[in-house]
């Protein structure tokens, strides 16, 4: 399984998110097969920023790790992204959570996601579309989330194309 995870606290938020999943899902080689619900989420890291709305999608893709990270990037200029403020409000974030088994260490791109276990942004929306599947230390997302993700801060939003 291949897993993306989306974020958008600027502008219109779910637009933001909409068109980046349909952007990635027209984007060649790449196959959107799975897109969770919506979340609004209280910021992490750098708390003083609006809440985001936060999604996980599944890809199947002919590109290789490196490649959809380049394509993930490209589709976040394409929305306005700008990197300004290191954990900043942004238009659009879309990260590469793993890639099947691939386990990577490079200065562009790290697999699996660091902390994408902990993140409760994450494992909310993962744990709707990933089932079963491990997802890190032989767990399901589900099984992780019910370890941290006990507060409210993890609210479900709604459906994308559903007008929220
Ligand atoms: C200590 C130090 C504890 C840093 C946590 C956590 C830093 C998450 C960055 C951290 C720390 C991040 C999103 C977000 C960000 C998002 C929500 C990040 C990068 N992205 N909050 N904060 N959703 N809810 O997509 O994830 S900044
Ligand atoms: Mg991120
Ligand atoms: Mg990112």
């Amino acid at each position: 399984m291949i897993c993306l995870g989306l974020g958008s606290n600027l502008g219109d938020r779910e637009g933001n998110i909409a068109a980046a999943v349909a952007r990635l899902a027209a984007w060649p080689g790449v196959s959107v097969e799975k897109v969770s619900s919506l979340y609004e989420t209280a910021p992490v890291g750098y708390t003083d920023q609006p809440d985001f709305l936060n999604a996980v999608i599944a890809v199947v893709t002919t590109l290789g790790p490196r490649e959809l990270l380049t394509a993930c990037l490209a589709v976040e200029r394409g929305l306005g992204r700008e990197r300004s403020v290191r954990w900043g409000p942004r238009t659009v974030d879309i990260d590469v959570l793993f890639y099947d088994d691939v386990v990577l260490d490079s200065d562009e791109l790290t697999l699996p996601h660091p902390r994408f276990h902990e993140r409760c942004f994450v494992l909310v929306p993962l744990a709707e579309i990933a089932g079963d599947a491990p997802v890190f230390a032989g767990k399901t997302a589900a099984e992780l989330a019910a370890a941290c993700c006990g507060d409210g801060a993890v609210r479900l939003y709604g459906k994308l194309g559903r007008g929220g």
